[in-house]
């Protein structure tokens, strides 16, 4: 046995004999890896398929990965993870705006009729206004806003947790669905967000930034404030909110931006 061992190993092998066994032995490792990456996704991908046409500008094979890396972060950090806060004094005195699809001043919109108008599936719309949701605890927040443009800025925004207007509102059973979707009254402007960050504790919705209530090309009277989030995600003047179990159409999303977009 012994001999023949060392016999086999005097024998040498050829440049080629010698690729080719390292080929095979690295397409066997690379093949071990990717049956426990194969493994370890299918325990992650628990949510339900995407709508097709949802997300665009980008190749299917590369839209896979993105949604998985996507699943994967969703799955690693809880929602109890907390964004960096700030003191007051640090806030941005005279805050940036950024860009104003479905809010540019359009004739039809009167900030002191708004309502929000909450859609649920098969019943009737509630509508909401901005009095009812002030009476409910404010939250405020100091946190650093970041834009996929590359800018961020430190602001300082207040109204009622997200979490709190829903169980407020008995809309509970609804954010068990799987996603969010907030739309501005016109319809130009719209987001999707799953559920994770909308019961996150400092996701609010917000009426009033640096004491004051929101201007209008901040999003008055009733903007999201998501701090896990970019900005593309952090709606202003929301018109309408609705719960589904498929992602709802996202505005970015079809333009190529990354559907989850978070920090
Ligand atoms: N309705 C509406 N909401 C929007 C946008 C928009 O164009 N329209 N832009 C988003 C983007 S890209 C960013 S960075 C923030 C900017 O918010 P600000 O203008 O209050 O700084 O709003 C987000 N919400
Ligand atoms: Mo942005």
């Amino acid at each position: 046995m012994k001999t023949d061992r060392k016999k086999k190993i005097k024998v040498p092998l050829t440049v080629e004999q010698k690729i080719k066994r390292r080929t095979f032995i690295s397409f066997g490792a690379f093949a071990a890896l990717g049956g426990g990456a194969v493994a370890g996704w299918k325990w992650l991908l628990d949510a339900p398929e995407e709508v097709p046409g949802l997300t665009g500008g980008t190749r299917a094979p590369l839209r896979r990965a993105l949604n998985k890396t996507e699943l994967f972060f969703r799955n690693f950090f809880s929602n109890k993870h907390l964004v960096k806060t700030y003191p007051i004094e640090k806030a941005a005195r005279n805050p940036r705006v950024n860009s104003l699809i479905g809010i540019e001043d359009d004739e039809n919109f009167e900030v002191n009729s708004w309502k929000l108008q909450v859609k649920i599936q098969n019943q009737k719309s509630h509508y909401i206004t901005i009095e009812e949701i002030k009476t409910l605890p404010k939250t405020e927040i100091v946190y650093d806003f970041k834009c996929v443009e590359g800018w961020d800025e430190i602001q300082h925004w207040a109204g009622v947790k997200l979490s709190d207007f829903l169980t407020h509102f008995k809309l509970e059973d609804q954010a068990q669905k799987q996603y969010m979707g907030l739309e501005t009254p016109n319809g130009a402007y719209y987001v999707g967000l799953e559920r994770d960050s909308i019961l996150h504790p400092q996701t609010i919705l917000a009426y009033e930034m640096n004491g004051k209530p929101i201007s209008i090309e901040h999003g008055a009277p009733l903007r999201l404030i998501v701090p896990v989030k970019y900005g593309i995600k952090n709606l202003k003047r929301i018109g309408t909110m609705s719960f589904s179990n498929s992602r709802p159409k996202d505005y970015w999303a079809e333009q190529g931006y990354d559907y989850y977009s978070g920090l």
